[in-house]
């Protein structure tokens, strides 16, 4: 795992949406992963942290269709994957969106994932007393063998 690679995107990652202005939830280590030739559902991960209970609604992007969000995990031995209505952000709680858990997914990809490119989320938050409200961040793509 390359793991200086990985702290240097996510140094990146931060750096792209730190300039945020009207809420608090910090969104770092975000990166979708390169699609391979063919596919058109993609995924991507972050790591999200909100100093006040809040929800993550939902994500939309140019790039694709829908999105979903979903939790991976092992039941019984077998993989299985099933999708929220929406990610609970308990205040001070890291929540991390990583491969083999929770997660993103891009269906209907408007072009590959490549990488190198920068993908554009529309992420919706709400917190526990407040109105909805919207992030946009910019993702890099990055291609991982697993
Ligand atoms: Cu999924």
């Amino acid at each position: 795992m390359p793991f200086r690679k990985l702290l240097l995107l996510s140094g990146l990652a931060f750096s792209l949406i730190a300039n945020a202005a009207t809420d608090t939830i910090a969104i770092t280590q975000a990166w979708a992963r390169a699609t391979a030739p063919g596919q058109d559902v993609g995924a991507a991960y972050m790591v999200l942290q909100s100093p006040v209970d809040a929800t993550l609604l939902e994500v939309s992007s140019p790039a694709a269709d829908s999105i979903e969000i979903h939790k991976m995990s092992m039941d019984h031995g077998i993989m299985k994957m099933r999708m929220l209505e929406s990610l609970p952000l308990p205040a001070g709680k890291w929540v991390k969106l990583e491969p083999g858990g929770f997660h993103l997914m891009l269906f209907d990809l408007k072009t590959p994932l490549k990488a190198g490119m920068q993908l554009s989320l529309t992420m919706k938050f709400k917190e526990k007393s407040g109105k909805p409200y919207t992030r946009q961040i910019q993702v890099p793509v990055r291609a991982v063998q697993e």
